[in-house]
């Protein structure tokens, strides 16, 4: 029987279980990739495993989160990055070069390889036909060990594309649509392939655009064929030679597929506060614009940021508009400075930041009070912006310079004939001299820590009773965002649990941590897809750190729920959904661990409201990682 791309890719490394939806299979990661907000921790953990130098065909350590350099901290956190980077034997991306992404799509991306990545929206490179994946630090961290990578096989999903784009509709809007249809739920345990002749129509940093927002649908990763389209790609970026084919089988099968008719596309925007509240942008005509920033991961190439320079070009941006551009890379910036396009950006009124996050991830570039902020990222969660109170629209980069112009969303239909889709050149200008590449031997680099640098700390095993407390009880779709925020202060601390422990749920409930501390034990309740969003391990550890043994929830999100059990934290599951009105805050819970089978039921007695049940779908090696206390201590053992 045929095979579709994501199970070529997975046959060809499979290094244990069963290419079945929903069994456990352990995967060959060929390249690896950190970023400095969740670096520090992945090296300090690879440090600790005691491997002299990475296992795999290429580790990457990029600094674009956090390239403040605001005191000691943040600088010193890059020092450490690059010297364990070049000790041990991964290449070193220093700030300023540009977003973890957008450059390994035009340095390092390759058809067919496996990237695992301490960043969410590592599926980026699926735009160039590799199986791309987030995962949380210390996963990666083992990775770069060479040990091979744990997930539950995903159902494939197939999205058929037919038609072309019109008018102002671009990729974005695809990857808008489909959140609009399946919700940031929709997507998990899911990869979402991309076939049928609407596929050629699209570049690469358009298919990339896809990928990187499919992780807020919720999704394993996203991936499209690797096709001539492809090929032209990387002839530009000077690696037509890590070219090759990838495409399904004639006769491949899929667990599910979807039809999208792009013609049929309009302009689309994502409301605040989730991803996927879409509507049409005609329908927000008239609404205020108080902010736009264009960047990010998601739509920060260089054929992004043509067609604004074009839509910009000798134009003035509303005057009440603050409008910010992030290049994702140095490649971009030189190629839209050499063809002048930057002086149209700049002379339109335009601030040009930095080739990094920034305004996405709360580094600066905050919307004034209650302010409208229309942003090209892929997320709009409450707070992420740095104000309590900012209103984030996500839209794609064409949108928001019209929004930029006019200081105020308009109905598309006035916006006259689009700029054409711009062409890579032949060749693109290489920055690769500006990656920094490891010594053949770097065992005598010494690594460069600073105060703020923390040791790892141990946790116990699991007991075999735990005595818990209810701290916190939640509602559906809570973040990352929400468990561990952002921004510039926080982030600093990255590199020490205890102190960015004292922030978690910070913005939700000023007096969790403290509460939690003084509970010994904790338990947190939540709704649905708990722990959506971000890969950030610290959404996992720091919670550890403050005692939460247990998380209670109806449904949780991949990425966050590794998480928990890579720092020995339960996963529970409410057997009758219900029951989760019935647990009040604050209750006390005892979990007899000591009874827990993989994917059995638990009774919990919850004091005062009498026996609940609770299940787990943990695999037998992932119970006895929480049992050992977590997967630093497994590895140990
Ligand atoms: C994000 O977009 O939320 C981040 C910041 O890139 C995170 C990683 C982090 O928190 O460091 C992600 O997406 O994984
Ligand atoms: Fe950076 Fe934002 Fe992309 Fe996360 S989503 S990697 S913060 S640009």
């Amino acid at each position: 029987m045929g095979m579709n791309i994501t199970q070529k890719i997975v046959a060809a490394h499979l290094v244990s279980g069963r290419m079945e939806p929903g069994a456990e299979i352990a995967l060959r990661m060929d390249q690896t990739l950190t970023q400095d907000a969740t670096g520090t921790m992945a090296w300090l953990q690879f440090e600790a495993m005691g491997v002299p130098r990475v296992k795999t065909d290429l580790s990457v350590s990029y600094v674009d989160h956090n390239t403040l350099q605001m005191g000691f901290r943040n600088p010193d956190d890059h020092r450490f990055l690059r010297t364990a980077a070049a000790r041990f034997g991964a290449v070193f991306s220093a700030p300023g070069t540009g977003i973890c992404h957008q450059l390994h799509l035009e340095n390092f991306a390759v058809p067919g390889a496996t990237l695992l990545g301490s960043d969410s929206h590592t599926p980026t490179g699926g735009g160039m036909g590799s199986l791309a994946m987030g995962a949380g630090g210390l996963s990666v961290a083992l990775a770069m060990a060479g040990q091979p990578y744990s997930l539950t096989m995903p159902r494939i999903v197939r999205v058929r594309l037919t038609g072309r784009l019109t008018g102002w509709a671009t990729a974005k809007d695809i990857i808008l649509h489909l959140l609009g249809l399946l919700t940031v739920k929709g997507g998990v345990g899911k990869v979402f392939e991309y076939a049928g002749p609407g596929v050629a129509t699209l570049g690469v940093p358009d298919r990339a655009t896809i990928t990187n927002m499919g992780a807020e649908l919720g999704a394993t990763t996203s991936i499209f064929p690797s096709d001539d389209v492809t090929r032209a790609f990387l002839r530009a970026q000077g690696r037509e030679q890590d070219w090759r084919e990838l495409a399904a089988d004639a006769d491949a099968t899929y667990d599910e597929t979807i039809d999208i008719d792009l013609s049929a596309l309009e302009p689309l925007v994502a409301q605040p506060h989730m991803p996927d509240r879409v509507t049409p942008v005609a329908k927000l005509a008239g609404l205020k614009v108080d902010q736009v920033a264009i960047g990010s991961c998601t739509n920060s190439s260089y054929a992004d940021l043509k067609r604004v320079a074009r839509v910009l070009a000798g134009r003035r941006t509303c005057p009440a508009t603050d409008v910010s551009i992030s290049p994702g890379s140095k490649q971009v910036l030189r190629m839209l400075a050499a063809e002048g396009l930057l002086t149209d950006l700049l002379d339109s009124g335009a601030r040009l930041l930095e080739c990094a996050c920034g305004p996405c991830i709360g580094m600066g570039g905050s919307p004034v009070s209650g302010g409208v902020s229309v942003r090209t990222f892929n997320r709009n969660f409450e707070g992420r912006s740095g104000t309590r109170d900012g209103k984030v629209y996500l839209v794609s980069p064409v949108t928001a310079a019209q929004a930029a112009l006019h200081g105020e969303f308009t109905d598309p239909a006035g916006w006259g004939t689009p700029p054409a889709q711009p062409e890579l050149p032949e060749r693109a200008p290489s920055i690769r001299h500006l990656f920094v590449d490891p010594p053949a031997d770097g065992s005598s680099v010494e690594v460069l820590r600073g105060p703020n640098i923390v040791a790892l700390e141990t946790f116990p095993p699991l007991d075999d009773t735990v005595e818990a407390a209810v701290v916190i009880k939640l509602g559906d779709n809570i973040t990352t965002d929400h468990i561990m925020p952002a921004g510039a202060e926080i982030t600093a601390l990255r590199s020490n649990v205890p102190a960015i422990a004292e922030h978690v749920f910070g913005r939700v409930d000023a007096g969790f941590a403290a509460r939690a501390r003084a509970a010994g034990n904790g338990i947190i309740v939540a709704g649905e897809n708990y722990g959506q969003g971000s890969s950030r391990e610290h959404a996992a550890l720091a919670p550890r750190h403050l005692g939460v043994r247990a998380v209670l929830a109806r449904s949780l999100a991949r990425i966050h729920r590794a998480n928990l059990v890579n720092f020995g934290i339960l996963p529970l599951l409410f057997v009758r959904p219900e029951d989760y009105d019935s647990i009040p805050a604050g209750a006390a819970v005892t979990i007899p661990a000591a009874t827990l089978t993989p994917g059995g039921e638990v009774p919990l007695r919850v004091r005062g409201v009498g026996d609940i049940a609770a299940r787990n779908d943990l695999s037998p090696k992932e119970l006895e990682i929480i049992r050992a206390g977590g997967l630093l201590n497994y590895v140990r053992n």
